[in-house]
């Protein structure tokens, strides 16, 4: 039977796509379900508001939002729920992205949302740090998030020992 969602995450427009899809092997690969939406705080406002409002009693632990530009999706979401809500600012603009992380990170106190970096690194973060929430109530998902760091420190010591070995990287005079 299909597990419902643990996750959500809403990018602004679909041209987010890019920088969002990569990151969605890791939740797979961690086993956690979620839900993708494309909802825009300013040309879909209303089911923005009845996304975030039926959130939680739909089962979701954690809202990622992915948005460009003017972005206050994340803040919009943040406004409307009270479950976390990561901020993912992405690229795009001619200001390549600093606009949308000043635009999410700078929430006046009271209503917050923690925003990683721009793009597909902070997408990748993003789902990372809902899997590192949602942990701390799940015991089988903090050892496969264990293993997966293990594996990633295995792999770059992998590649340290293969540049080493090829004896490009190193001159001796
Ligand atoms: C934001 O505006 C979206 O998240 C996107 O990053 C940006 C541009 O959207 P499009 O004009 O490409 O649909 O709302």
């Amino acid at each position: 039977m299909a597990k419902k969602p643990r996750i959500a995450l809403v990018m602004g427009s679909t041209s987010d796509m890019p920088q969002v899809e990569p990151a969605l092997e890791i939740l797979k690969d961690l086993k956690i379900p979620y839900t993708t939406r494309v909802l825009s705080a300013h040309r879909t406002p209303d089911a923005v508001r009845v996304f975030a409002k039926s959130a939680h009693q739909e089962g979701i632990q954690v809202i990622i939002a992915c948005a460009g530009a003017a972005a206050h999706l994340a803040g919009v979401i943040a406004s409307h729920t009270d479950l976390p809500v990561i901020g993912v600012p992405m690229a795009g603009t001619t200001l390549g992205g600093l606009d949308a992380l000043f635009s999410t990170v700078q929430m006046p106190g009271g209503v917050p949302v923690a925003t990683m970096g721009i793009g597909k690194a902070g997408t990748k973060n993003a789902v990372l740090m809902a899997a590192r929430i949602l942990a701390l109530q799940d015991a089988e998902l903090e050892g496969r998030l264990a293993r997966k760091r293990e594996n990633q420190a295995a792999r770059v010591l992998e590649l340290d020992q293969e540049i080493r070995a090829s004896g490009t990287w190193t001159w001796e005079g």
